[in-house]
């Protein structure tokens, strides 16, 4: 790609990113997300970065400005009103002076906020910005070795799907088995006004994500007791993994700061998850698999989840593994890294989470394989991003066999991505 081709794919990337900006946060994308998305804005930042220092940091004080009490950082904020999404404000009530949901997302604002400040030009500037979040973030990560670690394992616990990023990955079918799909209020889905239903999570899932979420809102959403009283806790590898990346940045960016008890207490928990995602290895399968906190199992389900610790210092010789098997899904399919192994008979092109690939795992998976001095790998997934944005433009999602756009389009994290791939 040369010069003047890679300057205009980053400009229609950054006009992408301005679209979606309401000002102090960026919508995932319109019609179908018109709110503010926890992991999609610290992601979407790092993309402001590359030309608007200021409006990076922005997303991310935005979003921690709806931080709750307790230190948990919620996965949705409402800040106005739309009808077009689905479940809203009215059903989550989790009474926060601005509406939020309930649940949370994968922590990446650690990596992304050390990111930016690596970056930036005006350092004073962004230490200034970066020692206010630093403080926030050093919360939600206690927050979550806490409320989701009770027994203390190093491990942390999902008590919904949609708390992975990854709604309906092959990885809940089983643990979802427990969770009942009767019994809730009537609703009307959105999102398949806006998508293919054929694309989207079925019915029973919608049911089961419900119950869930009733569930909780009946325990008024205290999460001191919503672990234990949850039928769905899952221990992901890639939540986890983005943690442990994230409480070691954290680590680096406070102590560049002069923060030293929170760089220290950071460490340790990065030190102490690395040490436990080693449960959740899989030699059968050469990759990490999610486990089943409520059975002390492993699930089958060789899912890009698994791929993710590469994010995080992993022991060499699980990160050669993981790249072998990378190379491995891209023998299998034309485009990588699909979100699940088209050699499983559960793998499924479009349908969101259970087969097609998404640009910003590939960014999470092709930084780590970079810091594992596997380069090659990792130029093959950016390759393969940029490809598939070329041949059918910054989408929600691609079918990895075909290339085929899927889900949203003109997609804010899948813009911002491409930058990151760009710079
Ligand atoms: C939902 C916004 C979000 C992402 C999730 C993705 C999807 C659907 O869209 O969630 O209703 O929240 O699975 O990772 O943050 O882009």
């Amino acid at each position: 790609m040369n010069r003047e081709h890679r300057a205009r794919l980053a400009s229609q990337a950054a006009q992408i990113l301005r679209e979606n900006d309401r000002g102090a946060y960026t919508v995932p994308t319109k019609g179908l997300y018109p709110f503010q998305w926890n992991w999609d804005s610290c992601l979407t930042a790092l993309g402001f970065a590359s030309f608007d220092e200021d409006r990076a940091w922005r997303e991310m004080e935005t979003l921690f400005a709806h931080q709750w009490p307790d230190g948990m950082v919620p996965h949705i904020v409402f800040h106005q009103e739309d009808e077009g999404y689905f479940p809203g404000p009215e059903v989550w009530q989790t009474e926060r002076p601005v509406p939020t949901s309930g649940i949370t997302q994968p922590p990446v604002a650690g990596f992304a906020a050390r990111r930016i400040h690596e970056r930036s030009a005006d350092k004073a500037e962004s230490a200034r910005r970066a020692a206010a979040l630093v403080k926030k973030i050093d919360r939600w990560h206690a927050f979550l070795y806490t409320a989701r670690d009770p027994r203390r394992e190093g491990l942390v616990a999902i008590i919904h799907p949609w708390e992975s990023g990854r709604d309906n990955a092959v990885d809940w079918d089983e643990p979802f088995r427990r969770v009942p799909h009767e019994g809730i209020a009537p609703y009307r889905r959105r999102d398949v006004e806006h998508a293919d239903p054929a694309h989207r999570p079925t019915k029973e899932q919608y049911d089961r994500y419900l119950w869930l979420l009733e569930h909780f809102r009946h325990h008024g959403w205290d999460n001191e007791l919503l672990h234990d009283v949850s039928p769905f806790r899952v221990v992901d590898p890639g939540f986890n993994a983005i943690l442990i990346r994230s409480c070691a940045d954290l680590a680096a960016l406070a102590e560049e700061l002069g923060m030293d008890a929170i760089a220290r207490a950071n460490r340790a928990r990065a030190e102490k998850g690395l040490k436990a995602l080693e449960r959740l290895w899989s030699e059968a399968h050469g990759q990490y698999l999610c486990l089943d906190r409520t059975t002390d199992a492993l699930i089958d389900s060789p899912s890009v989840g698994g791929l993710i610790p590469l994010l995080a210092a992993i022991p060499e010789v699980r990160a050669r593994a993981l790249g072998s098997r990378i190379e491995a899904l891209g023998a299998r399919c034309r485009f990588v890294v699909p979100s699940h192994d088209p050699a499983d008979p559960r793998f499924d092109a479009k349908r969101y989470w259970r087969g097609p690939a998404w640009l910003i795992v590939n960014y999470l998976i092709a930084d780590g394989l970079v810091a594992a001095g596997m380069d090659r790998v990792a130029e093959a997934i950016r390759a393969s991003s940029l490809e598939l944005i070329e041949k059918g433009g910054f989408a929600e999602y691609y079918d990895p066999m075909t290339g085929e756009p899927c889900g949203g389009n003109r997609f804010t994290w899948t813009a911002a991505m491409v930058l990151e791939f760009l710079n």
